[in-house]
């Protein structure tokens, strides 16, 4: 799997040249025909009771260029937006994940921002992963999306839905001021980094959350690698289990957030997927969004850590865990079996 993965990741287009390699399940269709797509999804939505599966398979198999296309030909067709069209004739789950697709990954991303924190209440889960599992650049670009869409900065709704360390936090992240990886690796920058983690933590009695937000807001992940396994020469806990012992509740969560995705961002994903589909209560809304909002950036990773640390692969999970529609729509962008 590693190898089809990393094939895929060569093959994809590096926009700007600090891109992080993308490794998609959702690619474009080679042989692509918008007008062709349009009439048959015009079809699927007048068919009575709905065609789901025509819209599944032509939505989950096309790049997000190619879908607005579609529904640029669709509305020129049509007479009627596409999407309207697609609300009007899908329902639940399916739907919320078709939509999911006619946006942009940093267009869907910033909408579940926005309904994390102009819901009722806050949303504190969703917040957390959004804000802590994505890159400088993701969140750059979310920022800039984010006005367009609401008129409004990501940084004040934030900081008018949080208080506390959280929102300094959150602030600190959402300012996007993590230095770039450099060539050199810097012993002694670790090894201070290391001992000033510890310090302003398990050695001594409270916390010193500012030291620990600068520390893990503004240094590259490369380096943060690098400092949490100095930790332990240290500490006789590693830096979660420091986390775990020093902070509590939405703080906790972030900061260990945070070191899991430093450690390895895809694990996290599909360790959030497999708890969504198998605790109680499983949690359609995680792993919609995840499925959706990865599908074109690094799903194909996500499946092989899912294997890897499961032993199952995402599909055989959906499989299981999921059904009808929404199942059929999910094994479409996990697109393969490991
Ligand atoms: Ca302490």
């Amino acid at each position: 799997m590693a190898l089809v993965s990393e094939f895929l990741g060569q093959l994809s287009l590096n926009l700007g040249a600090e891109s992080e390699p993308k490794y998609p399940t959702v690619v474009a269709c080679g042989n692509f025909d918008p007008e062709k797509d349009a009439a048959r999804i015009e079809t699927a939505i007048k068919t009575k009771g709905v065609d789901e599966k025509t819209i599944i398979d032509i939505l989950t198999k096309r790049s997000y260029t190619q879908r607005r296309e579609i529904a640029f030909c669709y509305e020129r067709r049509v007479k009627k937006d596409m999407i309207t069209a697609l609300k009007g004739a899908l329902k639940g789950s399916l739907e919320s994940v078709i939509l999911g697709l006619m946006k942009s990954t940093s267009q869907f991303d910033a909408s579940e921002i926005r309904g994390s924190i102009k819901g009722l209440g806050t949303d504190e889960e969703t917040l957390i992963e959004m804000v802590c599992s994505r890159s400088d650049e993701e969140l750059q670009q979310i920022k800039q999306v984010y006005k367009e869409m609401y008129k409004a900065e990501l940084e004040k709704d934030v900081s008018g839905d949080t208080s506390g360390d959280f929102k300094k936090l959150l602030l600190a992240l959402v300012q996007t001021k993590r230095e770039g990886p450099s060539s050199i690796e810097d012993q002694e920058k670790i090894d201070q980094d290391a001992r000033a983690l510890y310090d302003a933590g398990l050695k001594r009695r409270g916390t010193d959350v500012a030291t620990w937000i600068s520390i893990m807001t503004e240094r590259s992940i490369p380096h943060l690698q690098k400092v949490f396994q100095r930790y332990n020469n240290y500490s006789p806990y590693n830096m979660q289990e420091s986390i775990r012992k020093e902070v509590k509740g939405d703080l906790e969560t972030s900061f260990v957030t945070l070191v899991q995705c430093f450690e390895n961002k895809q694990l996290y994903f599909a360790s959030r997927l497999n708890d969504g589909m198998k605790s109680k209560g499983a949690k359609e809304k995680v792993v919609t969004r995840i499925m959706v909002s990865r599908c074109e950036v690094d799903l194909m990773k996500i499946r092989t850590e899912f294997k890897k640390h499961y032993g199952k692969s995402l599909h055989q999970t959906i499989a299981e865990h999921t059904k009808g529609d929404y199942q059929a729509v999910l094994l479409s962008l996990c697109a393969g079996d490991d």
